[in-house]
């Protein structure tokens, strides 16, 4: 009887972590801080009204993101930007994490969100060695995501440093959100993640092959299913670390190493990015 008592409430706890994970809101980190603004994002953040639509049905859970206000319109001639994204998705779980089927929910909040067009990338005043933000592309503009890049491989490539996190278990081919860098062009992310799905949340890292010879990466761990980063700082250690193992001969790291001006206050990423080595 008692135990039984006890996986009642076991259960009841569950399902409230799962629902507060769920409650909360997917909006974008902290925007003051003590970064500096360059100029080039100071002249491209535009008010927006930012309205998030869940809606669960068949097997999917579907998010649709839309931005909308005047400026976005006079700047990009268009009356609403807007992205889905879909999750595959057992009715039981869904209905766990809140989400009854062929309902809908919607959380809508004004922000402050740097856009930019194809042709009007970003450009900062002080040249740092890797990019400091990852946008994610909405119809044909580019959206800077409060997501930074932390950590770095110095004269590497794709490949080698992916083996340090196969060789982990981890997984190459996952379900991501494609995001970008620019780097002389707009340049797609090669994701790694310790699960495919992360449907409860998990470890996930984009990767890009830059022009110049290094491999970067932006760290983040996920929430559960809709993905948002609730942790950077922790991946980059966490990820760093497979480098730092006693068979890792050739490898060398520095752990946040190179001041890339992209503090984050909440999930927590100290602008710091750790540079890795191979020699
Ligand atoms: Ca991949
Ligand atoms: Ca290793
Ligand atoms: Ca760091």
């Amino acid at each position: 009887m008692e135990s039984k008592i006890g996986m009642q409430i076991f259960s009841v706890l569950l399902a409230l972590l799962l629902v507060s994970l769920i409650a909360v809101p997917a909006v974008s980190a902290e925007k003051t801080s003590p970064r500096m603004v360059d100029e080039w994002e100071k002249e491209h953040t535009i008010p927006v009204e930012h309205t998030t639509e869940y809606y669960f049905e068949k097997g999917q859970l579907r998010v649709r993101d839309i931005y909308s206000g005047p400026d976005l319109t006079a700047r990009f001639n268009k009356d609403q930007l807007e992205k889905t994204c879909s999750y595959q998705m057992e009715a039981e779980t869904a209905e766990k994490m809140g989400y009854a089927e062929g309902q809908r929910y919607t959380i809508t909040e004004n922000t402050s969100e740097v856009f930019t067009s194809e042709n009007d990338p970003p450009v900062t005043l002080r040249t740092y060695d890797y990019p400091q933000w990852i946008y994610e592309k909405i119809e044909d503009t580019y959206h800077q995501l409060d997501e930074p890049v932390n950590i770095a491989w110095e004269n590497n490539n794709l490949n080698t440093v992916k083996s340090e996190m196969l060789d982990e278990g981890w997984w190459d081919v996952i379900a991501e959100d494609v995001y970008y860098i620019y780097d002389n062009e707009w340049k797609a992310d090669d994701g790694v993640a310790n699960d495919p799905v992360r449907l409860f949340g998990g470890w996930h890292i984009r990767l890009w092959q830059m022009a110049d010879g290094d491999v970067v990466g932006a760290a983040h761990h996920d929430s559960a299913v809709p993905h948002h980063a609730d942790g950077f700082e922790n991946a980059e250690e966490y990820i760093a670390a497979f480098y730092d193992q006693p068979d890792d001969d050739m490898w060398h790291v520095f752990e946040d190493y190179y001041a890339l001006n992209n503090y984050v206050a909440d999930p927590y990423n100290n602008g710091m990015c750790t540079s890795i080595y191979y020699w």
